[in-house]
């Protein structure tokens, strides 16, 4: 199972790490632009040390009630992150966390490989700006908006309908002419669902296997593991990398993650005694 995603392939018959870089003033803080995008570059750099395969970055929280960022500002934030770690030559792809077309397209312009859309193409050009790149795309479940998502999220089965929302993303996807080889699909935990809907869809993953893309797995530090552990958002390694894990045994192939270093070596435990 391999993932074409421009320049890179990233053979998928094994899981692999996604490590997260937020480029938020709270993530890098202590102020400057400039601090800011060292910080965040450093980081990255760090993080394919750790054995990072895919590096996620993101200027615009998706946390539930997250303050929206201007385009603007989310363009500051990002961009010139992506034009450093490209200028180096990085072995790794560079994933775009955005659901702004115009961020889509700055990034995929200034380098990156992959767009990881929490609105799975929703929003108007999206899909344009993606079916013009031959970039790889992760579509990405979610009932509601960040603001909104988790005030009460309902579903009548939330695997079957997590399940026909991402063939139904898929097929448009595939339909305006995006290979099935460059998209990834993510049922979208905690987003616009509750403790008992994250805990149904992680159990019932394999499920989703028959819609015949790599599944992507974000369950890192998550507030579900924080209602079965009882531990503060800074204290949910353990928990994190027994989802990751339980995550690749059930079949998901690409893990969004925090701890880079700890979930790529549980992972190589993952292959090796599957
Ligand atoms: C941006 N972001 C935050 N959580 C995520 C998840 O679970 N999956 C994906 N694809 N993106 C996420």
């Amino acid at each position: 199972m391999h993932f074409r995603c421009a320049a890179f392939t990233l053979d998928l018959t094994t899981p692999k790490v996604m490590g997260i870089i937020n480029v938020t003033p709270d993530s890098f803080s202590d102020g400057g632009q400039h601090t800011q995008v060292d910080s965040a570059v450093s980081h990255a750099l760090k993080l394919i040390e750790d054995g990072a395969d895919v590096l996620d970055i993101g200027g615009e929280s998706t946390r539930p009630n997250a303050t929206p960022v201007p385009l603007e500002e989310e363009l500051q934030r990002v961009i010139p992150v992506i034009e450093v770690l490209v200028s180096k030559n990085i072995p790794v792809p560079i994933s775009i966390d955005t659901y702004k077309p115009a961020v889509m397209k700055a990034a995929i312009d200034a380098g990156a490989s992959i767009v990881n859309d929490v609105r799975a193409l929703l929003e108007p050009d999206a899909l344009r700006i993606v079916t013009q790149s031959d970039v790889g795309i992760c579509l990405m479940h979610m009932q509601g908006t960040p603001q909104t998502m988790q005030d009460n999220p309902q579903y009548e089965n939330v695997v079957t309908e997590v399940k026909a929302f991402l063939r139904e993303r898929r097929d448009a996807c595939h339909a305006a002419g995006i290979e099935k080889n460059r998209i990834l699909l993510d049922p979208g935990f905690g987003f616009g669902k509750t403790r008992a809907h994250n805990i149904t869809l992680a159990k019932s993953l394999a499920d989703l296997l028959d819609l015949d893309c790599p599944l992507l797995v974000g369950l890192s530090r998550k507030s579900v593991l924080g209602q079965v552990t009882g531990n503060d958002v800074d204290a949910r390694l353990y928990a994190s990398i027994a989802a990751a894990t339980i995550s690749a045994m059930h079949g998901a192939r690409l893990l969004r993650v925090h701890d880079v270093k700890a979930t790529a070596e549980a992972l190589k435990v993952v292959t090796a005694l599957k």
